[in-house]
């Protein structure tokens, strides 16, 4: 994993999330992260079946072995077809990756036309049924959009599920940023807002950027949102 050092020798991807949380923005291969055997999870960029997929899903399976599949086959469905809702998260063993767990997940399929805030939708639909509103703001300010409210669980319950699971370095890829099609920007302020927020009781948080892009919007958002 390539990370700059800056002049001063600190980490150009480190930035301080609490006085015990630490988290370190890589490019890199998530399924070659690991930290600690004994308490360290990547997470699984997922869909609801959670019986592998493209993307890192792909990846992750693959490097995990079939007995990856075999666990999640084992997570009892919801409903038909669904072991892990969107936005909330389901643990098995890393199996043959290095990091020891996968905390799998799943993101929002990105809805442009969804960037209303959550409940002002709701209200529109069930009292006025007046149509989508595309606006992200109202009097009382900006409230998260439906996709946003999706991601922003997504990252929430991967981080509960690890706490209930005593891991304490935990990697996430940029949930929803691949297949699903979430704008980058939009994307890194929810993950890091989110995670500045639910990252009690874990050590380190680290992202895990495959490209180029992906890596830089999330350093620059770090930098706003992190000032150390
Ligand atoms: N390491 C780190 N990041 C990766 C890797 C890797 N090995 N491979 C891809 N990425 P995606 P989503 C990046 O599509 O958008 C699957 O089919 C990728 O460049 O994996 O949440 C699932 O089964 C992108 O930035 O996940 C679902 O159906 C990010 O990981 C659906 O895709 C997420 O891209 C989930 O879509």
């Amino acid at each position: 994993m390539s990370i700059n050092e800056s002049e001063a020798g600190k980490r150009v991807g480190d930035f301080n999330l609490s006085p015990t949380t630490l988290l370190k923005i890589q490019k890199g291969d998530i399924t070659r992260w690991f930290i600690d055997a004994s308490s360290d999870a990547i997470v699984n960029p997922a869909n609801e079946r959670m019986l592998g997929g493209g993307g890192a899903d792909g990846a992750i399976h693959d490097a995990a072995g079939p007995e990856l599949r075999t666990a999640c086959y084992g997570v009892p469905e919801v409903r038909p077809g669904v072991r892990c809702p969107t936005g909330e998260a389901r643990i098995t063993p890393g199996f043959e990756l290095p990091a020891s767990h996968v905390i799998h997940t799943v993101g929002p399929i990105y809805d442009a036309d969804s960037n209303a805030p959550a409940s002002l939708r709701f209200d529109c639909y069930s009292i006025f049924s007046c149509g989508r509103q595309k606006t992200t703001s109202s009097r009382h300010g900006t409230r998260k959009s439906k996709s946003a409210v999706s991601l922003s669980n997504a990252y929430r319950n991967s981080l509960r599920v690890a706490r209930e699971n005593n891991i304490h370095y935990i990697a996430f890829p940029a949930i929803s940023c691949g297949v699903f099609g979430y704008p980058y920007e939009e994307a890194a302020t929810v993950a890091i807002s989110t995670i500045k927020e639910h990252c009690n009781a874990i050590k380190e948080v680290h992202f895990v950027l495959f490209t180029d892009d992906i890596y830089n919007v999330w350093l620059k958002k770090a930098g706003e949102l992190l000032p150390n």
